[in-house]
């Protein structure tokens, strides 16, 4: 049998060893697994070798399954034929030596494996939860058997990535190599050392149990994340499988369990998600051959909420970084907030002591602009006012040398009218960082129209570095995700005026899987930051629809958490928000006034009428050529406002209900409601055609 294309077997003495070469993350496509048993089948068969090595080529050992496979009615190789199984039968030790990433069956092979060694930066895990799936390699009965029940319920439910070190601690990796270490040759000298040993040291072979009481737990400490999802529960009934029958038999069930997953809605949902979060990183109108500019003095200017955490998220991820106000006490205010919340997180066990100061250690509060001239990316983070911002970006250019780049993080003002005032056009861009910076992770890039491709690259590029999902958006009013929020926000306090209340809007929200209900997200954020765009709006834009109701409670001081009081109530220190008789009479008695007939909601209608909004305005960016795709919009409703990941994205949902669906519920609405309900061009195309949302074509961006 000719050698695989994508596994080679060398010898190195009397080792064997057997190369993975799937470009780009070794991920076990076509004929990767077959190939490994070939090499295994030729090695075994093979007197001169007495041991053998597993290795990935290029970047990384094994990343898992190719889930590009999943869904396509692949056909998976029966029980008891995969690789798995005839590493177990390998009458030769094989040393699973791990660089790069070790995941879902890339693990699960170096768990079948005698030992596993790894360099420290390796990182190893059983990612399958977070794509709806459960390990399905043998990896629920394994990895019990190596780091006990607990320990496996919480990375086989987390899906996390644990680093070497750390998996060394548990058991999962024998042997850490030292940073410089070659690590074939280490993995061939170690194959050495343990050659003749027998019995062969097979994870099966061990034993597992726990009490019941330990998978209730988890069932429990899940429960509210894992609310309508399925998987995370199936992983936790396979673990308990594995310890509570014999090894096969416990293959046998999490296979079964398995097998009822992988087709499922919510695994359909988190593999386009995970695909949608790497398209978005695509330009494809970009010259190819363009590179993003690298940056190693980053600051950031305005010590405000979004500046001290910009700063921060730079700190987070090695940069050092300047933080620049030219208002001493707010300066000082700022860096009060920033030590606060790293205070805050090594309180909560979430950040050790000694990475708080490293990371405090690495922002510099600065008083002057030219104290930050020799930056080479600065990020503006003032006041969301133009009459604030444009005099900061005309110093900016000023001082800064000629190649540095000039980000904004304004969250809807014009980007084009911000880069005139500079001499620098083409080097500036807007980088929309999303509350608390330093934690969501999409980073929104706006498109000035002079913006230069390096600029553009950079500054998605610059949100990757700090561990952001970078999305591009076209300079319009609210960008992208601002823009196809913002008929949700209106819609859910037009609601209110028709009849519904905030905890009745806010249960189906979260019932439907936000964490949070928007209501409740608005006094976290502060309903007066919401009054101040509406108040901008409704100046630039005559016909604006204005919502009496949220004004009124801005009015009255009702700003939400910080007041103790705006759509909800507040105990003094307590962040429940408790449903306020206030409020009902407020709304009672504006939409009197506004003479809006009262009824009743079905919860559909309520979580239509608030995302088909969205989908609409969304039909409209497309359109108008202001995102690249449906699914980059998908993405930044994911990770800019916390809409379920196992729904896969507002457009992605939406098609699910049907683009005629939509349609035909958005039409009967603009005949109810008028104008803000007319369906857009896209929308009404797509209907007539029966082309699903993530098949819109948009406008070349604009
Ligand atoms: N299958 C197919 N393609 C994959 C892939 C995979 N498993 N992993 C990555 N890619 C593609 C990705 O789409 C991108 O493509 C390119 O590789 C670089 O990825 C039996 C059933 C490994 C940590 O869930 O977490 O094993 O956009 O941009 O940032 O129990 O990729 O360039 O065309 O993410 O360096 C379990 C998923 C599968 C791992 C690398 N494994 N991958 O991150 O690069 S299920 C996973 C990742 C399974 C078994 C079960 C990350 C990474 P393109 P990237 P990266």
């Amino acid at each position: 049998m000719n050698e695989s294309p994508v596994v080679r077997l060398e010898k190195d003495g009397e080792i064997g060893v057997i190369i993975v070469n799937y470009p780009p993350v070794n991920a076990l496509g076509s004929g990767v697994s077959d190939g490994i048993i070939d090499a295994l089948n030729r090695a075994n068969a093979d007197p001169a070798i007495k041991a053998m090595v597993l290795m990935g080529e290029g970047r990384s050992f094994i990343a898992g399954a190719d889930i590009r496979g999943f869904g396509t009615g692949r056909k998976r190789p029966p029980l008891g034929q995969r690789t798995y199984d005839v590493l177990d039968a390998s009458p030769k030790p094989v040393v699973a030596a791990i660089h790069g990433y070790a995941l879902g069956g890339g693990l699960e092979n170096a768990l079948a494996c005698h030992y596993r060694i790894a360099v420290p930066s390796a990182k190893v895990g059983l990612p399958e939860v977070l794509i709806g799936i459960l390990p399905g390699g043998g990896g629920t009965q394994r990895l019990p058997r190596v780091v006990g029940a607990q320990a496996a319920l919480e990375l086989i439910t987390s899906g996390r990535h644990v680093p070497a070190p750390e998996a060394a601690g548990l058991g999962i990796i024998d042997e850490v190599l030292p940073a410089n270490a070659n690590l074939r040759a280490a993995a061939v000298a170690y194959a050495r050392k343990i050659a003749d040993i027998r019995p062969l040291p097979r994870v099966r072979d061990r034993n597992v149990t726990a009490e019941p009481a330990v998978f209730d737990a988890v069932r429990k400490s899940i429960a509210r994340k894992a609310r309508n999802q399925k998987a995370p529960y199936s992983c936790i009934a396979a673990v308990e499988a594995a310890c509570t029958l014999p090894f096969d038999e416990g293959i046998r069930r999490e296979s079964e369990l398995f097998a009822e997953l992988e087709n499922a809605d919510e695994a359909k949902a988190l593999r386009y998600a995970f695909f949608a979060e790497r398209e978005v990183a695509k330009l494809p109108d970009l010259p190819p051959d363009i590179k993003p500019c690298n940056f190693a003095a980053p600051a950031v200017v305005g010590a405000g909420t979004m500046g001290g955490g910009i700063a921060m998220a730079f700190a987070d991820f090695g940069y050092d970084v300047k933080i620049m106000d030219a208002a001493q006490d707010a300066l000082d205010r700022g860096m009060e907030r920033i030590r606060a919340n790293y205070a805050t997180s090594v309180k909560r066990g979430s950040l050790a002591e000694d990475e708080r100061l490293r990371r405090l250690g690495r922002i510099h509060p600065v008083a002057g602009y030219d104290d930050i001239s020799d930056c080479d990316v600065v990020i503006e983070a003032v006041f969301e006012r133009m009459d604030v911002k444009k005099p900061v970006f005309e110093k900016l250019d000023q001082v800064l040398k000629p190649d540095a780049f000039l980000f904004s993080n304004t969250s809807a003002l014009d980007m084009d009218e911000l880069a005139a005032v500079t001499k620098r056009p083409e080097r500036v861009a807007g980088t929309h960082f999303f509350s608390p910076a330093n934690v969501m992770k999409l980073l929104e890039v706006v498109r000035p129209s002079k913006a230069s491709p390096e600029t553009l690259m950079t500054a998605m590029a610059l949100g990757r570095r700090i561990g952001k999902i970078s999305a591009m958006a076209g300079n319009t009013d609210g960008f992208v995700a601002n823009r196809s929020r913002a008929p949700f926000n209106s819609e859910m306090v037009i609601l209110l005026e028709e009849g519904c209340l905030p905890e009745q809007v806010d249960k189906v929200m979260v019932d439907f899987g936000y964490p949070m209900g928007p209501f409740a997200v608005g006094d976290l954020a502060g309903l007066d930051v919401g009054a101040e765009g509406r108040k901008r709006r409704a100046l630039a834009n005559p016909n604006y629809r204005k919502l009496p109701i949220a004004d009124k409670l801005v009015e009255m001081g009702r700003y939400g958490q910080k007041t103790g009081a705006g759509w909800y109530r507040y105990e003094k220190g307590d962040r429940t928000p408790h449903p306020d008789p206030e409020v009902a009479a407020i709304i009672r008695s504006v939409a009197a006034g506004m003479g809006v007939p009262q009824r009743t909601f079905t919860d559909t209608e309520i979580l239509h009428r608030l995302l088909f909004s969205s989908v609409n305005e969304a039909c409209r960016i497309l359109e108008e050529g202001k995102a690249y795709r449906a699914s980059d919009i998908d993405v930044m409703w994911l990770h800019g406002f916390g809409f379920p990941r196992y729904r896969g994205g507002l457009m992605y949902w939406a098609d699910g209900i049907g683009v005629k669906s939509v349609y035909a519920q958005i039409a009967a609405w603009h005949q109810q409601y008028g104008d803000r309900w007319a369906p857009s061009r896209l929308l009404r195309e797509l209907a007539e055609t029966g082309t699903p949302f993530r098949e819109a074509k948009p406008a070349p961006f604009a």
